[in-house]
C-alpha cells in the first residue's frame, strides 16, 4: 500500500552536514519527498509535536535540542512507507541501531539521533496536519 509518513532531519544532522546523505537513503529505498521545508521551530511548536512526551524527564533537553537550529521537515511517500522508513532509521538509541541504518551511521546519542519518523498512520496524519497543514 502506498503510504505517507512524516520525517524530520533533526538539527544535529543538519549541523553535521548529513541532509543529503539521509535524503539519499530514503530515495534509494524508493521513497519520494512530497513536501520538504527547512525551518527552525520554537518551544511551543516542539511541545505540540512531542505532546506525548511532555511529562518525560528527557523532554526539557529534547525541547532545547529540537529548537536550537534549523531542521528539515519532510513528507515521504512510497510502498509501506510507515514501517519502511522506520526500518531505514533504525532504533531510537543509535548505539543499539542495526548496522547501516541512518541512526547507526549518523546519530550520536538517544537525544541527538538525527531523524524522526511517524510511528503509525494516525501519527503521520496528525504530524502532517501540524507541520504541513496544506498537505493534510
Ligand atoms: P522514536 O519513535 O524512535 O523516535 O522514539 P520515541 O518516540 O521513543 O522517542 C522520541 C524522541 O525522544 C527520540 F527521538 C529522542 C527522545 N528520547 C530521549 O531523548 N531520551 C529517551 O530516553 C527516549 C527518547
Amino acid at each position: 500500500m502506498i503510504e505517507r509518513t512524516f520525517v524530520i532531519i533533526k538539527p544535529d544532522a543538519v549541523a553535521a552536514g548529513h541532509v543529503g546523505n539521509i535524503l539519499n537513503r530514503y530515495e534509494e529505498a524508493g521513497f519520494r519527498p512530497e513536501a520538504m521545508d527547512m525551518r527552525t521551530i520554537d518551544g511551543d511548536f516542539a511541545d505540540r509535536h512531542y505532546a506525548e512526551h511532555l511529562e518525560r524527564d528527557y523532554y526539557p533537553p529534547l525541547r532545547e535540542f529540537m529548537t536550537e537550529g534549523p531542521l528539515v521537515a519532510v513528507i515521504l511517500s512510497g510502498e509501506n512507507a510507515l514501517v519502511g522508513v522506520r526500518e531505514l532509521n533504525g532504533a531510537t538509541d543509535p548505539s543499539k541501531a542495526d548496522p547501516d541504518t541512518i541512526r547507526a551511521d549518523f546519530g550520536t546519542s538517544v537525544r541527538t539521533n538525527c531523524v524522526h519518523a511517524s510511528d503509525s498512520a494516525e501519527s503521520a496524519a496528525s504530524e502532517i496536519g501540524l507541520w504541513f497543514p496544506e498537505f493534510s
